[in-house]
């Protein structure tokens, strides 16, 4: 396996093969049979066309081809932050064919996450989109090979200006030789749970696993379409069966720019989307919205998970739009546990279901790693045909985030319901939960104490009706403490994105610490909140 990679030991690995969990499938083979098969048949739609199975998989193999032209190989990652366009298929499945690994990066990243992902990952080159939403990606890019000498090549989807356009990525197709399908495939990015986020190694057999494993429960199959309405570098839209998982079963991926309403309800309506995945705060809004853009939702199962989701919203579904809902608890790590659609929709609102396959080991646990009796609360401890065996290249973090028999410490407190089920109730780990989208409150942190009248910071979750939870970051300051937008400013100019920056700033005298000298942040999120 890659070096700073973790494989699967022995047993279970070959107990996964014998059961048929690994099959022995490589992700580059997307698109190919159903290609040869139907190749006219629409594999991508987004608001500006159409895209067939055999036009996607020809430019695959030529954009493929151009890449091993430019110098890259196998076993070479490559930072790919594109949002929902053909072009991330393409660039994806063109990088699985070569054997290099996407590391993916989210659309809201900026200079400080990409130049750090392109670090950590020592990345060979950088796929970012020309401007989007206003931003322009080409400078970010410049800005992080500049910072990043090993960074060789930086393509952009669109106008490149000096640099390369991926469109010009293009030779005719070669024969390549298929990757070892226990190999990592490809990067997904940790929410965290101390320290700056990780990278998560995920291989062709787990996740090909995971996309015929979570379509077959969905009961996705050939005739469905799956609506892409987050983000497609995260594991819940990527592979839940999400985009690939569509792709993988002759479906239709069906790519929206954002998750606004009149974005998705007449692509859901011309498209007869049948699949898709929300984060929890987004639901209400399309809850309330569906009838007013008419869009008829009786056939649509709707995937929400990534966050806490009340069980008053979750009920409210089927009465307001005719969708069904299941309930998802995912991690990029691979863990999934979430409700069937025959499951009911009273399961679905109070509950996470239950694990993707039986051959995933789920344990709660107290502080001494004791399973604690049914029914009571305690940490989830997970191991599993697709949950990773550790991080890469971070052997120190990796011994304490993993127990000694492999199994992941998700830093989630759940416990099992009277059938089984799981039922997440909180968090132990630095996180912010803020809509879905993770915050790592040690690489706020470590922004905000570089501020010159900042003497320490702490960054803690604060409730929020919409979001659920958002950020305040608590400050001791030097002398004149900065105002809220001066720190925005100052955080901005330090490359962070947006979604990092504090909702709200509380200047404080003195953090409270625990008996071992660490910051409280329980008690400090008490105090901010009375
Ligand atoms: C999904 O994946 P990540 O990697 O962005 O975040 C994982 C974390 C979990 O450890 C947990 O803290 C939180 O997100 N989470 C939930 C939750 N589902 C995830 N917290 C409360 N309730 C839930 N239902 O978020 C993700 C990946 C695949 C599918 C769906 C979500």
């Amino acid at each position: 396996m890659l070096t700073g990679c973790v494989p699967w030991p022995d047993e279970p690995a070959q107990r996964y093969r014998q059961e048929g969990i690994w099959r022995g499938e490589v992700l580059g083979d997307l698109l190919r049979p159903w290609a040869a098969r139907d190749p006219d048949r629409t594999a991508v739609v987004t608001r500006h066309g159409r895209h067939s199975y055999a036009g996607l998989d020809n430019r695959a193999d030529r954009l493929a081809a151009g890449l091993v032209a430019l110098g890259i190989g196998p076993g070479d990652r490559v930072v790919v932050q594109l949002p929902n366009t053909p072009d991330f298929v393409v660039t994806c499945v063109a990088l699985f064919r070569v054997g290099a690994l996407p590391v993916l990066a989210l659309p809201a990243h900026r200079r400080a996450e990409l130049g750090y992902l392109a670090e950590y990952a020592g990345a060979a080159a950088l796929v970012v989109p020309d401007v989007l939403a206003g931003t322009d990606h080409r400078d970010l890019a410049r800005a992080v090979r500049q910072a990043v000498p090993g960074l060789k090549h930086v393509l952009v989807a669109g106008e490149a200006q000096e640099l390369t356009a991926l469109r010009d990525v293009d030779a005719e197709p070669l024969e390549l030789p298929a990757p070892d399908p226990s190999e990592v495939a490809f990067f997904l990015l940790s929410g965290g749970t101390t320290g700056l986020p990780k990278l998560i190694p995920r291989t062709h057999d787990d996740y090909a696993f995971q996309l015929r494993a979570t379509a077959e429960a969905m009961g996705f199959d050939e005739h469905g379409a799956y609506l892409a309405a987050l983000p497609v570098a995260h594991n819940a839209a990527l592979g839940c069966p999400g985009v690939l998982g569509a792709l993988r079963a002759g479906g239709r991926a069906v790519l929206a720019a954002s998750p606004a309403p009149d974005e998705v309800f007449p692509l859901i309506t011309a498209e007869q989307v049948t699949l898709t995945t929300l984060m929890p705060a987004l639901l209400p809004v399309w809850t309330e919205t569906a009838a007013v853009f008419g869009a008829d939702l009786s056939k649509l199962v709707i995937e929400v998970g990534g966050a806490t989701l009340s069980p008053e919203v979750a009920r409210r579904v089927r009465p307001a739009t005719g969708a069904t809902l299941t309930h998802w608890f995912g991690m990029a790590e691979g863990v999934l546990c979430f409700t069937r659609p025959g499951d009911g929709d009273e399961v679905a609102a109070t509950t996470q279901g239950t694990p993707l396959s039986p051959a995933d080991e789920l344990r709660v646990v107290d502080e001494a790693d004791r399973d604690v009796p049914a029914g009571k609360v305690g940490e989830l401890l997970a191991r599993g045909p697709c949950t990773l065996r550790g991080y890469y290249a971070v052997p120190e973090h990796n011994r304490t985030v993993f127990t000694a028999d492999g199994f992941l410490r998700t830093g989630d407190l759940v416990r099992r319901d009277a059938a089984g089920r799981l039922v997440v109730v909180g968090r132990i780990k630095d996180v912010v939960n803020r809509g879905g989208e993770k915050i790592s409150v040690d690489e706020v942190e470590a922004h905000l104490v570089a501020h010159p009248a900042v003497r320490t910071a702490a960054v803690v979750p604060v409730p929020d009706p919409r979001l659920g939870e958002k950020t305040c970051a608590v400050i001791v300051a030097r002398d004149a403490p900065p105002s809220l937008a001066e720190v925005h400013d100052f955080l901005r100019a330090r490359g962070l994105a947006d979604f990092k920056l504090p909702d709200r700033l509380h200047v404080t005298p003195q953090l409270p610490y625990t008996p071992v000298g660490k910051i409280d942040r329980r008690a400090l999120a008490r105090e901010v909140v009375a």
